[in-house]
């Protein structure tokens, strides 16, 4: 509240309080209502990493452009919407993990925000600037059993990127110890109740136009093929563990 309305409301307050209708405790609990969440958690579930590189430490392959206003315009959007959901619907959850369990409860907004957070989240740590490469180690030997070979992954983990119809997202999960290539449609995850898929996320791209269309325009192969340049694996491998 702006300092002298906050004045003007404190002496109508007290004016108020004189009533005997209104007690100073009720006073005392409707002051500052409007700053305070409900509970000191669930307004703030989700919220946004910072970012774990700068804006064009991704250049060639993604555009400082387009990471700075996925980042501060998009991503950002989401954790204010999803906020606001979840304090005006009093939801509350003790984590994500519990909110996306129970995603075929939610309103629309919530879950596309909160999707939209957690993914983006999720989207910024599979990448880092100077990796791509091979997977090594237990997430290698798990891919090439799988899926026959690094390659035959990164092909068949392309064309579902490249298949994910309008906006949506393409996964490796890790479902009860197999991997499997999923896609999603809008901000959906695969930890979502609603996931024709689901399992623990390994590795996830943004196929959202916004993702790539101010470098690739309408060549989403283009952007697919490029983006295999900052595959962060450890991270990956990381989440595999
Ligand atoms: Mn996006």
């Amino acid at each position: 509240m702006e300092h002298s309305n906050r004045r003007k409301f404190l002496k109508s307050s007290l004016l108020l309080a004189a009533l005997p209708a209104i007690t100073p405790l009720e006073m005392f609990a409707f002051d500052g209502a409007e700053d305070k969440p409900e509970t000191a958690s669930a307004p703030y579930l989700f919220s946004q990493i910072p970012l774990p590189y700068s804006y064009d430490a991704l250049v060639p392959h993604i555009d400082a452009m387009t990471m700075e206003i996925h980042y501060t315009k998009h991503h950002a959007t989401y954790v204010k919407n999803v906020n606001e959901a979840i304090q005006a619907e009093k939801l509350n959850f003790k984590n994500e993990a519990a909110f996306f369990a129970a995603a075929s409860k939610l309103s629309a907004k919530a879950k596309n925000n909160g999707g939209g957070v957690w993914n983006h989240n999720f989207f910024w740590e599979s990448m880092a600037p100077g990796k791509g490469g091979m997977p090594s180690g237990k997430l290698k030997e798990a891919i090439d059993k799988t899926f026959g070979s690094v390659d035959q992954f990164k092909e068949a983990f392309s064309k579902a990127a490249l298949g994910q119809f309008g906006s949506g997202w393409a996964w490796l999960i890790n479902h009860n110890g197999t991997l499997k290539i999923a896609g999603t449609a809008n901000q959906d995850n695969p930890l979502m109740d609603t996931a024709a898929v689901q399992g623990n996320p390994l590795l996830a791209i943004d196929v959202w136009e916004h993702a790539y269309y101010l470098k690739y325009q309408n060549k989403r192969n283009d952007y697919i093929a490029a983006w295999w340049n900052v595959v962060n694996w450890d991270q990956v491998s990381k989440r595999f563990a």
